[in-house]
């Protein structure tokens, strides 16, 4: 189903809609899918997702980098898009490496493995020969913890981009120079659950993220600065996150872990 373009919702809808989400993320309680009850449009879910980080940023966080979902082709075609979406990462969300993680924080935790790559240069949207390869000078194993804020992970394309991507939490393994990445084995495990699969579903190589998230910052002015994180999408399906030692590894990038506690 394609989304429409247009701007619908007057400005106190936007925000009563940016609450809505926030009281659910801080409440840590689900809500029913916003299209339920507004037309929502792709433009007016990026608005959402705009006021609803910067309530965070108000509450103190800083914006630390962003991330790419829908990158892989089966949950395109499951969505019905042939867009990535993109959301954003503040300093709160990031874990350490063999960090824990209060799983009380969240509403339905979910986690995936990633691939990460670290901005060493600002972007410049608005010159067309920009090189976004070359801003790029470390890749890393992470993961992310995505917990939408519907019940039930029930949500739209336009629902998902509002709630910033189901944004949460993420883990960052050991950086390392930047390198090819293309199609590198992965395992994820947490708890009783385990999942493999390959680097290369994230747009066939995390690499074609980042012209992605080049085309989609221009699109919808998402400045990419030095030092930003860019998580480039999911290389399996996500997991459970339960309690106790949640581990990924990706062939030739190596480890990252985080230990929820319940
Ligand atoms: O990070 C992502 O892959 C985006 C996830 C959005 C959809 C979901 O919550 O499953
Ligand atoms: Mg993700």
């Amino acid at each position: 189903m394609a989304s429409k373009a247009s701007k619908t919702l007057n400005g106190n809808e936007i925000e009563a809609l940016a609450i809505r989400l926030d009281e659910a993320q801080t409440g840590v309680h689900d809500t029913l899918s916003l299209a339920d009850d507004v037309d929502l449009g792709i433009d007016d879910a990026y608005r959402i997702q705009e006021v609803l980080v910067g309530r965070r940023q108000e509450r103190g966080e800083s914006l630390v980098g962003v991330k790419l979902g829908f990158t892989s082709k089966a949950k395109m075609a499951q969505m019905g898009v042939s867009d990535v979406i993109v959301g954003r990462l503040t300093d709160a969300m990031c874990v350490e490496d063999g960090g824990e993680l209060d799983l009380h924080r969240f509403i339905h935790p979910k986690i995936e493995p990633e691939i990460a790559y670290r901005l060493s240069q600002d972007v410049d949207l608005d010159d067309p020969t920009v090189d976004i390869e070359s801003c790029v000078d470390a890749v890393a194993p992470a993961m992310e913890i995505i917990d939408s804020r519907y019940r039930d992970f029930r949500f739209t394309y336009t629902d998902v981009v509002a709630d910033n991507t189901s944004a949460a939490a993420y883990v960052i393994g050991p950086w390392r120079p930047v390198r090819p990445v293309g199609d590198l084995a992965v395992r994820l495990a947490a708890g009783d659950a385990s999942v493999t699969g390959s680097t290369a579903a994230i747009l066939d190589d995390p690499v074609n993220a980042l012209h992605a998230l080049l085309d989609m910052s221009r699109r919808r002015r998402i400045p990419l600065r030095a030092g930003d994180v860019v998580l480039a999408g999911a290389a399996t399906a996500a997991i459970p996150l339960t309690a106790g030692l949640a581990e990924c590894e990706i062939d030739g990038l190596g480890r990252v872990t985080v230990k929820g506690i319940a």
